[in-house]
């Protein structure tokens, strides 16, 4: 969300909450800010936007990360929910689990999932890598926001040991991505 509003050029104020230690699951979270115990949230005025794809949504309209064609929009669309059923539940989880808590502090259930999760993050990069073949973003000629929601876990992956020079047009788009004008670097 911090590199779709630098990128839009918007302002946006962050405030951390401590996932490990349960900030996201205090009663007064859960009631005021996010039912779901989830970040992150944009808070508009005295209202939240949870879930990061609608929240970036939000912060990027009205900027060129939003097509004004109707197709690309709706392509645009296909992508970042195609980023939350297919990829991040596979690439960042992943990556949660095996960088913050630790693979031998995970669950009998969660250490089960492991390799679908492997396995379902290796196929997302290889989708990516094929539709990136020939073309320098997502949809249409320029980036746009599914560019900057996928780009978010893809170019962290090889935290989670997903091996991104498998994937050359995804390591290539990366390289486009962090080369765009107003690109900010994640958590800093
Ligand atoms: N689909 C959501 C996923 C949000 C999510 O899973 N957030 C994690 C951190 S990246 C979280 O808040 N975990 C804390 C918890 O579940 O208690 C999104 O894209 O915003």
């Amino acid at each position: 969300m911090r590199l779709t509003a630098a990128l839009a050029g918007k302002p946006l104020d962050r405030r951390e909450y401590d996932i490990m230690k349960g900030e996201t699951r205090t009663r007064a979270f859960l009631a005021d800010v996010n039912a779901n115990g989830r970040i992150p949230v944009l808070q508009v005025g005295d209202r939240f936007i949870p879930e990061s794809n609608a929240a970036s949504y939000y912060v990027a309209e009205g900027s060129a990360l939003i097509p004004s064609d109707p197709f690309d929009h709706a392509d645009m669309l296909r992508w970042m929910f195609w980023e939350q059923y297919n990829h991040e539940p596979n690439i960042a989880t992943l990556r949660f689990w095996l960088r913050w808590v630790g693979p031998d502090k995970l669950n009998a259930l969660q250490k089960m999932q492991v390799p679908v999760k492997r396995e379902s993050g290796e196929a997302a990069l290889k989708l990516m890598d094929g539709h990136l073949a020939g073309r320098d973003w997502f949809v249409g000629r320029v980036a746009s926001l599914a560019d900057i929601c996928l780009f978010a876990y893809t170019h962290v992956a090889g935290d989670a040991d997903f091996d991104l020079a498998r994937h050359p047009n995804v390591t290539a788009w990366i390289k486009r991505v962090e080369a765009l004008p107003g690109y900010l670097p994640m958590n800093v």
